[in-house]
């Protein structure tokens, strides 16, 4: 019948179903790390029954949040669970998501992408299959992968995901008086560096900016992170920076990577740890740490390392519109021993105000 082909064409598909679930994950932004963010879907006879989402680490997985949200759980008998993840095979701080979709009948999984976590990788889908539950991976696997950019790259690359980030004028300086704190760009592009934080879960700096600019490095807004960045602070010896802001305001951990220290912080909040720091070391330490994320905020000398060493994924540069010649500090300075070009693919350019933000990622060529 006509109403029967109208009813038809209305169906929502597996790829919908999914974007549902992609913007339930969505909804847990900034309160999952280290874990990643999920969502996930029940459908039995083209009706939602159900949808839900990994809330915060530690809470109940995308999928158990959902069955948890159906009317009864007899309904998920039969049924087909979306979830954008991978579901997991092991026992973490909840118990394995696989063994509940088993246990309560659901029939199909349709997986946005492959959990990169070696512990699950896998075996999450073998062990559905090994139960005879039909699993289907989905064709939106680039919009899936992008809810957890930085949890992927971590895992698949093992270092975290490094982004520089910084304020320049049309002539590429950062300051226009040696030493001195110059202000780049408008009000809006400076919150907007500010809102950017909180994707991050190190934020790094290096001495000269720290006491030029004494810098909070916290992420100022309404939003309810739950995991503020750790603010690293990159020195020649700690004790030059015992009585900064940073150092004592408690308002995010703070690890301060110095050459030296013969001074003692009294302080939990803060750790302090010695070494001949490069930005190679620098990354295997954050790494082992769990870090999936650095935002890199300069200065000029640590943006210069941090190039030489090649270890920069994505460039956030902001640009204001005016020129201030002379001898000011230009972005990325420092004496090389060696010709580098890494290069980039422009992702994004954005008019804030009078300023200019360009997005870039790098390109291997
Ligand atoms: C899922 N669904 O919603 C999430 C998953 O320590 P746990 O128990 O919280 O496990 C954390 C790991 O589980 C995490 O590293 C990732 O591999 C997976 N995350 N898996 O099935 C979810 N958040
Ligand atoms: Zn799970």
């Amino acid at each position: 019948s006509l109403r029967g082909i109208f009813l038809e064409m209305n169906r929502l598909n597996d790829v919908d179903y999914m974007k549902l679930a992609i913007q339930a994950a969505r909804h847990g932004q900034g309160c999952t790390y280290t874990n990643p963010m999920v969502g996930a879907v029940i459908v039995k006879d083209n009706q939602i029954l159900a949808t839900g989402y990994h809330k915060q680490f530690g809470a109940n997985h995308a999928e158990i949040d959902t069955l948890n949200n159906l009317k009864s759980i007899d309904q998920a008998q039969g049924a087909t669970m979306y979830v954008t993840l991978e579901p997991c095979s092991h026992f973490g701080e909840t118990p394995p998501c696989c063994r509940r979709i088993v246990g309560v009948g659901i029939h199909k999984v349709v997986i946005g992408q492959k959990d990169p976590n070696p512990v699950v990788h896998e075996n999450g889908i073998r062990f559905l299959r090994e139960h005879h539950v039909e699993v289907v991976m989905t064709s939106l696997s680039k919009d899936v992968r992008n809810i957890n950019q930085f949890y992927n790259f971590y895992f698949e690359n093992q270092r975290p995901f490094i982004t520089l980030k910084y304020a320049s004028t049309l002539d590429g300086k950062l300051n226009q008086i040696e030493n001195q704190r110059s202000i780049i760009t408008g009000h809006e592009a400076l919150k907007d560096a500010n809102q950017i934080r909180q994707n991050y879960q190190a934020i790094l700096i290096g001495e000269h900016t720290l006491k030029i600019d004494n810098p909070a490095l916290t992420v100022r807004n309404d939003t309810n992170i739950k995991y503020p960045p750790v603010r690293i602070l990159l020195v020649n010896n700690a004790s030059s920076i015992v009585d900064s802001q940073i150092v004592n305001d408690k308002q995010a951990p703070v690890l301060i990577l110095c050459h030296e220290n013969d001074c003692e912080i009294k302080n939990n909040n803060v750790e302090v740890v010695e070494g001949r720091w490069t930005p190679e070391r620098i990354t295997s330490f954050l790494n082992e740490k769990g870090i999936q994320s650095i935002l890199v905020e300069g200065g000029s000398r640590v943006q210069s390392d941090f190039i030489q060493a090649g270890l920069v994924d994505r460039v956030i540069n902001y640009i204001s519109p005016k020129l201030w010649g002379g001898q000011s500090l230009p972005v990325a300075y420092s004496k090389m021993d060696k010709l580098v070009e890494l290069n980039f693919r422009i992702e994004d350019v954005q008019q804030i105000e009078s300023d200019l933000k360009i997005t870039a990622d790098r390109q291997e060529v």
